[in-house]
């Protein structure tokens, strides 16, 4: 199938048994998993999703949050981030913090030519699980505070990137350096009243009348709602007053943002004077939230792209193409547009190159435009 899945929240969904606790993507995905917040999923393959088709090979996956998603089954190996039977290029998406033992994202032998490309992956117990002795390209990743950075061929490779730098082929230039994000419990607090949602604008309202925050100063980041707040469940900030914050979709109809609940708000854009600010040459070029990449002296690694304000002409990033077919942005609630472009790869991948192929994925990233807001 081609389309786009571009814009969503999910958040706090779950298969116990199955794959795919945010997206099941059955045939073959031809198309882009762009700007998307997956944030405590769970499945036994794939908690934020699963790419079910063997033998495809064009499927990007850019400026995504993967955010304390998890595995519900026995094995460790099925990619609490995702799991995916074809061939991604993962570039600039932010993964923050995996349960002990299991691994984050999971490439079978189906997928030798996947990319990952500019992305944090912190806090978690094994980043990428190669089933296969495979040699994909990894290269200006930030890899922190990891158990293994590779479960490769049934071996754990450990964290240091550049010991396993010198063992594989493809694996190269990768950090081991403290993400440096705005943070998480930014402000901390308790609702005062029942959440309230605004069917007429597809938001919630949640209050909290001890706050005087400044209009819009959390927009941007995140509010974790949980009744716990042992496991964070993230809700993108649309926009906030003194005592109130606004987000997507009707979160009324949960027991999440009750009256008396605790909530933190947390942060993973960038701050400044983080190492990943401006470590890469290529990258996407919009970062999650519509800022040009690159920002200063050039691409940053993650979802966020450090604002400095400046608009420098893009360095090896094309031109943006015209506005993109795009999916309704709904919490709770994603769906994959059926009539979604083809992002112009080649679908024959056995007959492709793999560098070729390589410069294709790359390439249709850097034409990817934001949809409209
Ligand atoms: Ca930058
Ligand atoms: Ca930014």
């Amino acid at each position: 199938m081609t389309g786009n899945i571009t814009e969503n929240t999910f958040s706090g969904n779950s298969s116990s048994k199955y794959s795919g606790g945010g997206v099941y993507v059955r045939g073959l995905f031809i198309g882009s998993i762009d700007l998307n917040l997956f944030s405590n999923n769970s499945a036994c393959y794939g908690g934020g999703f699963y790419l079910e088709n063997f033998g495809g090979d064009s499927a990007a996956v850019s400026n995504n949050f993967f955010l304390y998603n998890s595995l519900s089954g026995t094995l460790k190996l099925g990619g609490a981030g995702f799991y995916s039977n074809q061939n991604v290029a993962v570039v600039n998406n932010t993964f923050y913090y995996g349960k002990t033992d299991e691994s984050c994202v999971n490439i079978p032998n189906s997928g030798p030519l996947s990319v990952f490309k500019n992305n944090i992956f912190a806090e978690m117990h094994t980043a990428i699980w190669e089933e296969g002795e495979l040699e994909l390209t990894i290269t200006s990743n930030n890899f922190y505070d990891l158990t293994d950075i590779l479960h490769r061929n049934n071996q754990q490779m450990g964290n240091d990137p550049f010991f396993i730098d010198m063992q594989i082929s493809g694996f190269s230039n990768n950090l081991d350096s403290p993400p440096g994000f705005i943070g998480e419990d930014v402000d901390t607090g308790t609702w005062t009243q029942a959440p309230v949602y605004d069917a007429a604008n597809n938001r919630t309202i949640l209050t909290d009348s001890n706050k005087n925050w400044g209009d819009d100063q959390w927009k941007g980041a995140m509010v974790a709602l949980s009744s716990s707040l042992i496991t964070r469940e993230h809700y993108p900030i649309l926009a906030n007053t003194a005592t109130q914050i606004m987000v997507l979709g009707n979160i009324a109809v949960t027991t999440l943002g009750a009256d008396g609940q605790e909530y933190s708000i947390d942060d993973y854009r960038l701050a400044g004077g983080s190492d990943n600010i401006d470590a890469c040459e290529t990258g996407a070029n919009r970062d999650f939230e519509g800022d040009s990449r690159p920002q200063g002296a050039g691409f940053d690694i993650g979802a966020d792209e450090f604002f400095t304000g400046e608009m420098i002409p893009s360095i090896g990033a094309t031109e943006p193409c015209a506005a993109d077919i795009t999916t309704t942005a709904a919490a709770l609630n994603a769906k994959v547009n059926p009539n979604g472009l083809s992002r112009g790869l080649k679908s024959n991948g056995t007959k492709t190159h793999a560098k070729e192929f390589r410069s294709a994925l790359l390439a249709s990233l850097a034409t990817h435009s934001l949809p409209p807001s």
